[in-house]
């Protein structure tokens, strides 16, 4: 029987990424194997050039990914040349047991590892990329542990072995009467006589480009230089049924996405309709560094790793808020708190380096005040002032929070784009005194943007009354994005929703509640010419628009019914059933 040995990380995993002009390089980690009679088999080497062409120029901005593994992924750049290595370098990485007892192979339906890897996270990944199953290693006895394999359909999976931050990957190939195990080379279940990958495809290529139609090529190996891939042009007569291939010339459209709705019924949708994704909250401090130092990745990376591999654009959110970030954070001095805001700045950006192209550093800082020096809330009759949140943020550290959230980030990756994220920018006081300070991060290059949340209601009243409703307005929400354009920031519409309750927003009157399961007529045509107005708006405005997310994918999973009334809402383009509604038609109606 033959079987892995002597296992050693070396620095050969990485990858890059090219987003438009910026080269972001980052880095897991793969090892080498060595066979017990020694023999040297290499770690599974990829080495994959070659050029995108629509037939006859080259496709710039087309993304190439390998459905097997999310990580390997890159642009194109203007001649239409790609490439995706991971032989480039990387972090010098020894394995803390480097003995003979971590040895991992294959016996019958069952994956054994040795006892020095059991404290590993296994997972097991299916060619696209979806994480199906998750194991914690039971020992079977002494020595090591067991890991169930039966009821795999035939096809290419991928095994990751992680600890801390070093992540293992090998393949694995199911066929209906055998299991190999590769590095390179197959290594096969107990029994079964040995042999190499077959010429057949081994995994394939994803390519995905603006105003072309998805592509994916079959590769025999992981080495082959100077592929021509030729994309089929999108044929712009027949009628586009995809809400983001219809924007694909004005802007990416993102939704959010939960440790559900990325992996339910809801995904289906979000493929078909969306490119670009956000967290709702996995990416938020509590979630990713709950206690001091405890740094949760595994949720977000899934999520992060479906939408990559599904040619989406990541926005990160958020690195610092006053919300769901633990008390433990805040305790302290100054000094402290400061290091703790460029502790976990640094490490979480450097987590998603390469794979989240845009970040809200800084979300929320600005409230409005009445007389007496109270927030106003959404009540702005007493409105006198606009300031920064008296958040503990801003108690313990003042503005030298945010300037430091900004420093952190910039230097922890150069190449993501910074944003400062608010709501109610469409008021004028607000905007200024954001821009007050945007203005300074701008000097000195720390900001790149400004995110526009646009939680909107279905009201079009013009009148002046006392509380947002009546100032989100299309004319106010352009006058935002051209003001902030204007300052040469990039404007991301972060977490548009159209709610359909006008006024006493958190109202708990439940005479007033809308409780059809499904909108009613009047709502849908409310609603659908709402967003026909806000969309047409953000089409002329589509050179000053990065990017336009919605904060969810349909009505059965929406933060506004979550509110502690739990009054029903109805604010997405899909309803509960998740079938398109009347507002879905009026956005793609142009
Ligand atoms: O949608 C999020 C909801 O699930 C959370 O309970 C809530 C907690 O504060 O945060 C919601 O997301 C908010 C986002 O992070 C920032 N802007 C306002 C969003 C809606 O409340």
């Amino acid at each position: 029987m033959q079987y892995f040995t002597g296992e050693t990380l070396h620095p050969v995993h990485s990858f890059k990424l090219r987003c438009g002009m910026n080269l972001i390089t980052s880095c897991c980690v793969a090892m080498l194997v060595h066979t017990v009679v020694h023999a040297s088999a290499p770690a599974l080497q990829i080495a994959l050039s070659g050029t995108v062409t629509d037939g006859n120029d080259p496709v710039e901005n087309a993304i190439i990914s390998l459905v097997n593994n999310p990580l390997f992924i890159d642009t194109t750049d203007a001649d239409g040349a790609f490439s995706i290595s991971n032989s480039t370098g990387g972090i010098d990485v020894t394995r803390r047991n480097s003995r003979r007892d971590c040895t991992v192979r294959l016996s019958g339906n069952r994956m054994k590892i040795p006892i020095a890897m059991t404290n590993e996270k296994v997972s097991l990944y299916n060619a696209g990329g979806r994480c199906i199953r998750r194991y914690a290693p039971e020992k079977d006895r002494p020595g090591s542990g067991i890991m169930d394999l039966s009821g795999l359909s035939s096809g290419v999976y991928l095994v990751t072995f992680s600890a801390g931050r070093l992540s293992l990957v090998r393949k694995l190939m199911v066929t209906a009467t055998e299991m190999y195990l590769t590095g390179t080379d197959a290594v096969p279940s107990t029994g079964i006589r040995q042999r190499g990958w077959s010429q057949a495809a081994v995994d394939q290529l994803k390519i995905t480009g603006a105003g072309f139609n998805d592509t994916l090529v079959d590769i025999s190996s992981y080495r082959m230089d100077d592929l021509l891939i030729v994309l089929t042009p999108i044929d712009s007569t027949a009628t586009e049924t995809s809400l983001g291939r219809k924007y694909a010339n004005y802007f990416p459209v993102g939704a959010a996405i939960d440790g559900d709705s990325y992996r339910d019924a809801h995904a289906a949708i979000w493929k078909e309709h969306f490119n670009a994704a956000v967290c709702e909250n996995e990416m938020k401090w509590e979630s990713l560094q709950p206690t001091e130092g405890n740094f949760q990745f595994d949720q977000a990376n899934a999520m992060v790793n479906a939408a990559v591999t599904n040619g989406m654009l990541v926005r990160g959110h958020v690195l610092v808020w006053y919300n769901q970030t633990p008390d433990w954070v805040y305790q302290g001095s100054k000094e402290q708190v400061l290091q703790r805001i460029r502790t976990h700045v640094t490490r979480v950006m450097q987590e998603f380096k390469g794979r989240v192209y845009a970040w809200d550093v800084v979300n929320e800082a600005v409230i409005g005040y009445d007389a007496a020096g109270q927030d106003v809330g959404e009540d702005l009759g007493p409105l006198v002032r606009w300031g920064y949140r008296n958040s503990r943020w801003q108690q313990v550290a003042g503005e030298d929070h945010i300037f430091e959230a900004f420093r952190a980030a910039r230097a922890a990756d150069p190449d993501a784009k910074l944003f400062y994220n608010d709501y109610w920018n469409y008021l004028d006081g607000k905007r200024e005194f954001i821009i007050s300070f945007v203005k300074r991060l701008q000097e000195q290059n720390l900001i790149d943007g400004v995110g526009l949340q646009c939680h909107l209601n279905i009201s079009t009243a013009q009148e002046k009354m006392t509380n947002q409703t009546v100032y989100q307005t299309v004319e106010n929400l352009e006058k935002e994005i051209q003001e902030y354009a204007a300052l040469g920031l990039d404007v991301h519409i972060t977490e548009l929703d159209i709610s359909i309750y006008t006024r006493d927003y958190a109202s708990s009157d439940q005479s007033r509640w809308y409780t059809g399961y499904d909108l009613n007529e009047e709502y849908q045509d409310k609603m659908a010419a709402r967003y026909r107005e806000f969309f047409e708006m953000f089409r002329r405005n589509a050179d000053k628009l990065q990017n336009v997310t919605f904060w969810g994918i349909a009505d059965d999973n929406t933060w506004l019914s979550e509110l502690s009334s739990g009054r029903p809402d109805h604010p997405l383009l899909f309803d509960k059933h998740l079938q398109p509604k009347k507002a879905f038609d009026a956005v793609m109606d142009f």
